[in-house]
């Protein structure tokens, strides 16, 4: 691929995390009514609760998996689970099983332990599949260590197995974004049909879902039937095949994917950033309205810092 459409896409998929959190950050536990009465279909960023363009744990987590790989040429465990306790900042609302898992790791137990005694066997929340974009981007082109990684990652807060194939599987959705070429028309049905070969043994769920989306894509459903086939709350299972629709639904509508995955309402930053993902994966920094672009938060760790990660990541991937 052209090297300066592969940095665009890895800028992409980083920044629009942020983009799509911030998106949905305001109406994040709202229903898909409520959304559609008070705003509308939601485009503009607004400025309540955390205030405009502000992000999230979403996007904080990302940050910290971004900056774990740059400094490690790859994945530490080690040094990702000390990034997450060390950027965690719970203004930025954290679900109560990772608060969880980052004290124990802050007591010392060793990264590999904490998540699995997290909800006594592991949370399968969709904490560790909303901030997998930079490992889906990193391993864009070796799905076996991608698929490993993502497990590896997930780990450290989120060990049950729906949350390993969830990052995985949105991991996946990034590198196959990565790989496509926004100016050709997309293979809806060969896209879901080679996630859904992705899939482990052990991720039948998600097999399950993958299936709903090959359907749904062949009408235009209305929402509350996308919901209820696919979901729309904060575990892994109810949102990250709804990220995935969301996406190759609109996959030629940038804005709309986005601005779609917030209208279903119910864990909207989060659906808002895992299809935002895959939308700026596939179409690249280029690709983001300016408008969205400039009400992004941009202090110590905002906007320049996250593209400047993603520029590092690029460059140790082109050496
Ligand atoms: N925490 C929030 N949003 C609420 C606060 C918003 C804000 N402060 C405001 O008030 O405006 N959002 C973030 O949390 C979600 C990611 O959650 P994560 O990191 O996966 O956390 P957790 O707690 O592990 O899982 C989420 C919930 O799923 C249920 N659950 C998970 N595993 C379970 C198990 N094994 N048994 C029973 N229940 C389980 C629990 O209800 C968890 O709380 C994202 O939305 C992010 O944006
Ligand atoms: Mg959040
Ligand atoms: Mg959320």
């Amino acid at each position: 691929m052209n090297p300066d459409k592969l940095k665009d896409k890895f800028i992409g998929c980083t920044l629009v995390t942020h983009v799509g959190d911030s998106l949905g950050m305001p109406v994040e536990g709202y229903d898909c009514k409520t959304i559609e009465m008070k705003y509308g279909e939601l485009r503009e960023m607004l400025d309540v609760r955390m205030g405009a363009g502000t992000y999230t744990d979403d996007t904080e987590m990302m940050i910290g998996i971004a900056e774990s790989l740059v400094q490690c040429r790859g994945f530490n465990g080690r040094d990702m689970a000390g990034r997450f306790v060390k950027l965690y900042n719970p203004e930025r609302g954290y679900g109560g099983g990772t608060v969880r898992a980052l004290s124990l790791l802050r007591e010392g137990i060793d990264w590999n332990f904490a998540g699995e005694r997290v909800f006594g066997g592991g949370s399968f929340g969709n904490g560790s599949s909303m901030r997998i974009a930079p490992i889906g981007a990193f391993y864009y082109d070796k799905p076996d260590d991608l698929r490993k990684i993502a497990c590896e990652s997930s780990n450290i807060t989120h060990a049950h197995p729906y949350c390993k194939e969830g990052a995985a599987l949105q991991a996946f959705a990034v590198a196959k974004a990565i790989n496509s070429d926004p100016s050709e028309e997309l293979d809806k049905q060969s896209f879901v049909s080679d996630m859904i070969t992705f899939v482990s043994d052990e991720g039948k769920l998600y097999k399950a879902k993958l299936q709903h989306i090959k359907e749904l894509l062949e009408y235009v459903p209305d929402k509350a039937e996308v919901i209820d086939r696919l979901g729309n709350d904060s575990s892994a299972p109810n949102s990250v095949p709804t990220a995935i629709y969301s996406f190759i639904s609109h996959s030629h509508d940038f804005e709309g994917s986005v601005s779609y995955a917030v209208s279903l309402g119910g864990d909207t930053d989060t659906i808002g950033a895992m299809t935002g993902a895959i939308s700026g994966a596939y179409h690249g920094k280029s690709g983001i309205p300016q408008r969205w672009l400039n009400v992004l938060e941009n202090g110590e760790r905002g906007r320049g810092y996250i593209e400047m990660l993603a520029e590092k990541l690029w460059e140790l991937k082109s050496l």
